[in-house]
């Protein structure tokens, strides 16, 4: 029978959840990235292999990247991208020469997720990352000032921003803007507003089609390699899956990720099917997904959200929310017995909880939520394992 690789997102040696703490949640491999390596330069084997050794000596694995950071020239194809191509490349073999053969990326313009609140307060006194629709306009309309935004919110849209702008305090305007665009662990860039806006203004001729067509370029160049180097690709996909500041967005559906592989039908070519991110969008059918896509399926991320018809959201519990968990965990379990392999399966952000509480962590990276999340879903996993092969 075959079940999930239980994998566990680690920052590396200055992440607060040492590879131990990792261990002892039950986690059996890691996921990581060089952080220190800036975005854009080749992955050596000699720092590959420290890492390994890192990880290895407690016992763990390292067993997918996340990520190689796809650098801002490739997806705008300006610069000397094509050298950054290259280095990808390069990285590319390194681990698969290293034996790391999982690599996960992404290709959302400028920002990786997106939330307005890292600390939303939920019922039960942990702390969930939100997304609230009218403090996010509010940002875009008033604190950053796009130009374009006027003419892409409605009437009513831009009142409700309004109000909410105008009830905000100062600190509470600057920890919005920092929660916006100060970087996340993970994430590429921490920018000031103005870096910001030179950022935003590089994609000001680059419409989803022309956003596409720089993936499937980079991935008719990249994939060759992998296949040759024994390593598989999983695209994240876009968090929240649609289009905000005017930035196209283009892995947000079923539809996306099929126009991928029509175009690149390399082995590689893979997905990390990440249950929070498609989730928020209801017309995503997760488990539906899970089945059709399942070949291509590399990576998973589990964890829920929970919407509203106002276009808020927020991480939910692991098993509660708007994700059906039970069918997702049970389609991959089918999927991983009709592949003859463990996909490598992590809990994908948790809650800050009871003692994260007093501790400085990385938003929706704290220990015990993972813990809570990870130990749910596994039982959850040997549930449905049991019931249908003992
Ligand atoms: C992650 C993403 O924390 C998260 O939600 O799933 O930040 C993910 O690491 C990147 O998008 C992958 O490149
Ligand atoms: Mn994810």
């Amino acid at each position: 029978m075959y079940l999930c690789e239980q994998t566990w997102r680690w920052y590396g040696p200055n992440d607060p959840v040492s590879l131990w703490n990792i261990k002892q949640a039950g986690a059996t491999g890691i996921v990581t990235a060089l952080h220190h390596i800036p975005n854009g330069e080749e992955w050596t084997v000699e720092e590959i292999r420290k890492r390994i050794d890192m990880i290895e000596e407690v016992g763990l694995r390292w067993s997918v990247v996340e990520s190689v950071p796809v650098h801002e020239y490739i997806k705008t194809q300006t610069g000397d991208f094509q050298r950054y191509i290259e280095n990808y490349k390069k990285s590319i073999r390194n681990l698969g020469a290293c034996g790391v053969n999982v690599v996960t990326y992404n290709f959302m313009p400028v920002l990786d997720w997106t939330r307005t609140d890292l600390a939303y307060e939920l019922p039960d006194g942990s702390r969930a990352l939100r997304f609230e629709r009218a403090a996010f306009m509010a940002w875009d309309l008033y604190i950053l000032q796009r130009p374009a935004a006027k003419e892409e919110y409605s009437a009513e849209d831009q009142a409700k921003a309004k109000a909410r702008f105008e009830a905000m305090t100062q600190d509470e305007k600057d920890l919005l803007t920092r929660n916006m665009i100060v970087g996340l662990p993970g994430a590429k860039e921490s920018f000031t507003l103005d870096q910001f806006r030179a950022e935003l203004d590089r994609y000001k001729d680059i419409d989803a089609e022309k956003l596409r067509s720089n993936l499937i370029y980079f991935l008719k160049q990249i994939t060759p390699v992998a296949d040759e180097a024994g390593v598989v690709l999983a695209i994240h996909p876009d968090d929240p899956p649609y289009s905000i500041l005017g930035l196209p967005r283009i892995m947000s559906t079923e539809e996306d990720f099929n126009k991928l592989i029509a175009a690149v039908p390399n082995l590689s070519n893979g997905l990390c099917l990440c249950t929070g991110s498609f989730g928020v969008a209801s017309k995503n059918d997760l488990a539906g997904m899970m089945d059709r896509l399942g070949d291509r399926v590399n990576f998973v991320h589990l964890r829920s959200t929970q919407r509203d018809e106002e276009g808020n959201f927020y991480e939910a519990n692991h098993l509660e929310g708007d994700v059906d968990m039970y069918h997702v965990m049970k389609n991959l379990l089918l999927l991983q017995q009709r592949r003859q392999v463990s996909i490598p399966m992590r809990p994908d952000h948790g809650h800050q909880m009871i003692d994260d509480l007093k501790k400085k962590t990385n938003p929706g990276y704290s220990c015990l939520g993972r813990m809570r999340g990870l130990a749910e879903l596994r039982g959850l996993e040997l549930g449905i394992a049991k019931s249908l092969f003992d």
